[in-house]
């Protein structure tokens, strides 16, 4: 089989780590691999296959000779990097929000709209985390019952942050069990035993930049500006795993168990939904797992043609590192690459 030269860029950060671990879960065809992160970590190294793989720092003479090029260190590198890339003959699967809204770059989830990937100029967009594992549960009830609106809040980890935020949450969690009182470093307030409705920046309509990536990248992925999406994403004290509570409004009226059955045969989802005994998705038990997990499915009896769902999926896998693999899968089966 044919192998490629996979560069991965922020190689030492909480998603380029857990692309390098799913790389070789699945056996995926790797030629070379190329560790590429800031001068900050010059003399690191990675395991990759039972070899330690030296860390190298992003520039763009880097990218010669790379076939796939799996970014995820911050906006500002993929703005900066990812045309050179390009230039260089590389495809780019760009994690960052640089590209996301960009008319001329497909933004995927293989579930719901791997065609766009065809239309790709060397750029294809990752979503957001807690827009993935959403639209993997939303597509294939807007295929059978036509989507109206959808009203998501969310609680999302600290590790959709980064490798900082993780330290900062346990290091707070010690300080006040230990009678401290911390500071907020990562955060604009302490996230220990607290819950912040800030994810990302504010702008001047009162939603958060988090909120309004919700609104716009389902809409796009969905390929239907018609779907009315409202949301409040939320920063809660867990270390891996998002989870969501979902309101859908339909057209066409869906039953709880009309919607639980249409789950249980959709690509990427499982169903785990029996109060009774206890059974619901939770952060700490779908952390490690690549599918995205739906629960609490249930009708809302204040309208017609309503559910209720609560969604969860590790947010470093399905929300980031797995979903930006699957793209790679696809094109190395449809030989696009
Ligand atoms: P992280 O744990 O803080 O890691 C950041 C990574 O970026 C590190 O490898 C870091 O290298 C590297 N980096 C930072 N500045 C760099 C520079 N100037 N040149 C080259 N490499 C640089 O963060 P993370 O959670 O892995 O997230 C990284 C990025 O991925 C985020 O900023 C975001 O854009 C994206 N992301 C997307 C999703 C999603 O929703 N799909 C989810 C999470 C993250 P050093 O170790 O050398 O500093
Ligand atoms: N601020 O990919 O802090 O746009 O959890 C992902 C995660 C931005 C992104 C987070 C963020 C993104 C976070």
């Amino acid at each position: 089989m044919k192998g490629y030269n996979v560069a991965v860029v922020g190689a030492t950060g909480a998603v380029g780590q857990t692309m390098i671990k799913i790389l070789q879960e699945r056996s995926f065809p790797v030629k070379k691999i190329l560790p590429l992160a800031s001068a900050r970590s010059n003399g690191h190294t990675v395991d990759f296959m039972g070899e330690r793989i030296t860390v190298e720092e992003a520039v763009p003479a880097a990218f010669e000779g790379i076939d796939i090029a799996l970014f995820s260190a911050g906006q500002d590198v993929s703005l900066n990097l990812a045309p050179e890339a390009v230039k260089r003959g590389a495809v780019v699967i760009d994690n960052s929000n640089a590209f996301r809204m960009d008319a001329k770059v497909p933004l995927v989830v293989p579930e719901v709209n791997p065609q766009d990937i065809h239309r790709h100029r060397g750029i294809i967009a990752n979503p957001n985390c807690s827009t993935i594992q959403m639209v993997v549960v939303l597509k294939p009830i807007h295929d059978r019952a036509r989507i109206k609106r959808v009203v998501v809040s969310t609680y999302q980890a600290v590790s959709g942050t980064g490798l900082d935020a993780i330290e900062e949450l346990k290091l707070q969690t010690a300080q006040l069990l230990n009678g401290g009182s911390p500071e907020g470093r990562v955060y604009p307030h302490p996230i220990a035993f607290n819950v912040l409705p800030h994810i990302d920046l504010f702008d001047d309509t009162g939603y958060s930049k988090e909120e309004w990536k919700m609104i716009r990248e389902t809409k796009k992925i969905m390929g239907d500006e018609n779907i009315k999406v409202t949301a409040t994403t939320v920063r809660v004290p867990v270390i891996n795993g998002h989870s969501e509570a979902v309101n859908v409004e339909t057209v066409e009226k869906l039953t709880a168990e009309e919607a639980r059955s249409i789950l249980a045969k959709a690509p990427g989802v499982k169903v785990a939904d029996d109060p009774q005994n206890k059974v619901y998705p939770l952060p700490a038990s779908v952390s490690g797992k690549n599918d995205v997990f739906v629960g609490r499915i249930r009708e809302d009896f204040s309208i017609p043609c309503g559910l209720n769902m609560w969604i969860v999926a590790d947010n470093l896998r399905k929300g980031a590192a797995y979903n930006a693999i699957q793209i790679a899968e696809y094109m190395v089966q449809n030989s696009l690459i």
